[in-house]
């Protein structure tokens, strides 16, 4: 039948109070699916009795691990992220239940911050369960402990936090997908204009520069034509790895069209960011590009806008600005950068 591993208590096995007949993790096989993953339970009690009757109705469904004060369980729910709920006393030494409860709920570790708690509280208690639910308890079990009504609280619980916890990881999938390019793993044009508004807003109030950079690949249609659309595709993801290897952590790379990127370069004046702009223009120039059958020189043209210094006070009159310099610099003849206007273009410096 498959018993797993005995666990408990950070100290030792005979944690609670030397009671050697105390199952420590307990759990049985059952058929049902979300069942026979064991979900993980941490019960905190240090009255052998009760946390006999606690284990039993839950052994056959679920892991079960206990603690004997609110200390003990604190540390295992640092070096247990399986547990998906707790079911804790409130009367214990060292760490009531309460204290734990408000530790829970002020965890860094948002895991831990929404873990559902199940508080044991007595019938006539009415002041210990005002404390634990205004602590953030999400229900109550009273002593002396009914299996049914344990067994059926811990259920729902489990499953709405469940739940709970899948639709965040979807919306957070479904976020990923809506500002990510599927080639290149970047961020997309959507992503850009998102996080290009936020850094734009943050200069504003800093009063710093800002600036943008595009950079579109020089016959990029030869590429293709000559290689086929896979080698063209290969080579986009190769410029996507230099491009974010050569920003600093803070600066957003996406790809904003077919072969055109762009990267918001916050806190960068225009100088910075023409220094940027050649540095990855001779990398460019200086790399050989994978193409599946021999390798091939391909070059980038740039063109650069700058917050606080040239005449554009949005993410899209920034991004036209730059535009109309990467033109000058296809113009001008390509494989270089543009940082103004009046056809001053340059390979820098
Ligand atoms: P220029 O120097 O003026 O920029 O010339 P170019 O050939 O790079 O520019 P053009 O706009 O004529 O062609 C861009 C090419 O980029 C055409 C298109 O097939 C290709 N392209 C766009 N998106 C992708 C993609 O996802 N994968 C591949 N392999 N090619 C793409
Ligand atoms: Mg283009
Ligand atoms: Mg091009």
């Amino acid at each position: 039948m498959g018993n797993r591993t005995v666990s408990a208590s950070t100290e030792s096995p005979t944690a609670y109070g030397g009671v050697s007949d105390v199952p420590i993790l307990l759990h049985a096989r059952d058929e049902d699916e979300q069942v026979r993953s064991h979900p993980c339970i941490l019960l905190v009690e240090n009255s052998p009795t009760t946390l006999r009757l606690l284990s039993k109705p839950l052994s056959q469904r679920y892991t079960l691990l206990s603690a004997n004060d609110g200390i003990d369980a604190w540390n295992l729910l640092q070096t247990h992220p399986e547990i998906e709920l707790v079911i804790t006393d409130i009367l214990m030494p060292h760490l009531s239940g309460h204290e734990l409860l408000v530790k829970i709920r002020a965890s860094d570790d948002a895991q831990i911050r929404n873990l559902p708690v199940i508080v044991i509280a007595g019938a006539e208690d009415k002041d210990a369960r005002d404390l634990a639910f205004h602590n953030g308890a999400n229900d109550f079990v009273t002593k002396p402990i009914d299996s049914t009504e344990l067994q059926a609280r811990v259920r729902v619980h489990h499953k709405l936090a469940r739940t709970i916890h899948q639709l965040e990881l979807s919306r957070r999938q479904l976020t990923e997908q809506a500002t990510t390019d599927p080639l290149t793993r970047l961020k997309n044009r959507r992503a850009f204009f998102q996080e290009g508004r936020q850094s734009l807003a943050l200069s504003e109030r800093s009063r710093t520069h800002l600036s943008v950079m595009l950079l579109d690949i020089d016959h990029f249609k030869r590429i293709n034509d000559t290689y086929g659309h896979q080698a063209g595709d290969r080579v986009l993801t190769t410029i996507a790895e230099l491009l974010g290897e050569m920003g600093r952590t803070v600066d957003t790379v996406a790809r904003v069209g077919g072969e055109e990127f762009a990267i918001i370069l916050p806190d960068t004046s225009r100088e910075g960011a023409a220094v940027l702009a050649e540095r990855i223009r001779a990398a460019v120039e200086q790399s050989a590009f994978d193409t599946g059958t021999e390798p091939v020189s391909i070059t980038v043209s740039i063109g650069v806008a700058t917050f606080g210094t040239d005449a554009a006070d949005s993410m899209d009159t920034l991004l036209k600005v730059a535009d109309r310099r990467l033109y000058i610099s296809k113009k001008e003849g390509r494989n270089r950068i543009c940082t103004r206007d009046q056809g001053d273009s340059t390979t820098w410096p």
